[in-house]
């Protein structure tokens, strides 16, 4: 029997992949057909696929085409099935020419040539056009525009800033820069907004009003009275709004949580979380401070996001020790939080003016989870014991920072009309609360 392996992912089936799958059958008398894991796609940067497995494997299944479907699951496993199910011939898609001429050494390699005019990625487009505005006065929108090309339908069309103009060549393609928000607001379905925290609340109230989704940096505002009415309108006019901290996007800090809450390491007793971005002239030699991030708001949220999601928001209390500067009071060079929780502590530094080392430990009855700098973008982490031989590794590949599982995620969200939740709004509001106290000087000692 001569068998035939192909592989893909096969999302949103079209007549290319039928195409494929056809020819592939004729050349032996045996097709297998391996679908692609949702971790391998996202491992290798499919992050995009807007179907699951499941639904993806039953599509081709239904095609009767294929005599078996495997699960194509981690790099260098074409080999291992060509050898296990002994395959004659491995055959892909001519856009994959050359790429894969290593398996000659194990079976003949044929590239079929590819449909033209049809492809997932153009479905997905089509299904989902989100035209998106870009709010803020720094650098991090360069980076938010350049993550913003590889997710399927979303455009951004607009740009609320006074740009410099060597910043404006950043932006090529975007067609409004514009310093008038009304009229950005005409352009776009959806605004991310990374702008002063102060500012935040009448931008969301702005664009939600103008019943637009929201995708807006943490703290989403920095009154607690203002969370609810914020809130309250984004579900009067049907719009997502949700909070922008990409740590909650990543795959490995997705995982860290799921091994938590499965009790690798015991009861949590202590979770750890440092943040700091030192940026010496600003702030040591007093320099101009407009429009400068203080501690709490640039990195208060993300520290705060694995205390809120592992111990919750229901501590007894807490203590703010911060270093304010003398001239500008609602400046955080370095702050610290201790949260005090029934049967556990949390406590996060974090700084602007302050250097230490950016890692995340949680610590267990059982092993503690160690995640080094910068935790909050990472791709790694170490769940370990008593007994070193007993540690383990965990690797995730993680692109551009997370920024791009956050868009993707916004944008399923904007079409499926539900926050996925991976911030609840109680996590959201309890960020908020902190900052609101932090400013009204609650629980707060100056160090
Ligand atoms: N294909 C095609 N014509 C199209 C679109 C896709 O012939 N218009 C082929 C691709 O070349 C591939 C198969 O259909 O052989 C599945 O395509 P995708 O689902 O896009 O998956 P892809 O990641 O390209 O699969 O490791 C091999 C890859 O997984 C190949």
């Amino acid at each position: 029997m001569r068998k035939v392996i192909t592989y893909g992912t096969y999302d949103l089936l079209h007549y290319g992949h039928i195409n494929l799958l056809q020819r592939a059958k004729e050349l032996g008398d045996y097709l297998i057909v391996g679908i692609t894991s949702e971790d391998f796609d996202r491992n290798r940067g499919k992050i995009n696929v807007k179907q699951s497995l499941m639904e993806r494997i039953e599509a081709v299944r239904a095609l009767g085409i294929a005599d078996e479907i495997i699960v194509e699951e981690y790099e260098g496993q074409k080999i291992d099935d060509i050898r296990r199910y002994n395959v004659s011939v491995f055959t892909v898609g001519s856009d994959w020419i050359g790429k894969f001429d290593y398996l000659r050494e194990y079976c003949e390699v044929t590239y079929l040539d590819r449909t033209e005019g049809i492809s997932s990625s153009d479905i997905r487009s089509e299904n989902r056009k989100i035209n998106i505005g870009l709010i803020g006065d720094d650098e991090y929108l360069i980076k938010f525009y350049r993550e913003s090309q590889y997710v399927n339908g979303l455009k951004v069309v607009s740009l609320y800033k006074e740009l410099a103009d060597e910043t404006k060549s950043e932006f090529k393609g975007v067609e409004y820069i514009t310093n008038d928000y009304e009229e950005m607001l005409q352009h776009v379905d959806a605004v991310y907004i990374h702008s002063y925290p102060e500012r935040h609340y009448e931008l969301i109230k702005g664009a939600l009003l103008a019943k637009k989704h929201v995708l807006c940096e943490a703290p989403l505002v920095i009154q607690a009275e203002q969370i609810n009415e914020i809130e309250s309108l984004a579900i009067q006019n049907n719009c997502i709004l949700m909070t922008a901290l990409r740590t909650a996007f990543s795959t490995a800090y997705m995982r860290l949580l799921l091994l938590l809450k499965s009790g690798v390491i015991g009861n949590i007793k202590s979770v750890e979380a440092t943040c700091t971005s030192l940026k010496r002239k600003e702030f040591l030699d007093g320099g101009n401070l407009e429009g400068q991030w203080n501690s709490i708001c640039e990195w208060g949220p993300t520290a705060m996001l694995p205390v809120f999601h592992i111990l919750g928001i229901d501590y007894k209390q807490k203590i703010i020790s911060s270093n304010l500067l003398k001239d500008h009071p609602r400046f955080d060079l370095f702050t610290k939080i201790d949260f005090l929780y029934t049967d556990a502590v949390a406590s996060i530094k974090i700084g602007q003016g302050v250097k230490s080392e950016g890692h995340l430990i949680i610590s267990g009855t059982k092993g503690y989870i160690y995640v080094p700098a910068p935790w909050w973008k990472t791709d790694y982490f170490e769940v370990r014991f008593e007994n070193a031989e007993d540690s383990r590794r965990y690797f995730y590949q993680l692109d551009g920072e997370g920024i791009r599982y956050l868009l993707v995620a916004f944008c399923k969200a904007v079409e499926s009309g539900k926050d996925p939740g991976y911030i609840s709004n109680e996590i959201s509001n309890e960020i908020v609360k902190v900052v609101n106290d932090f400013y009204l000087k609650k629980d707060l000692y100056e160090i």
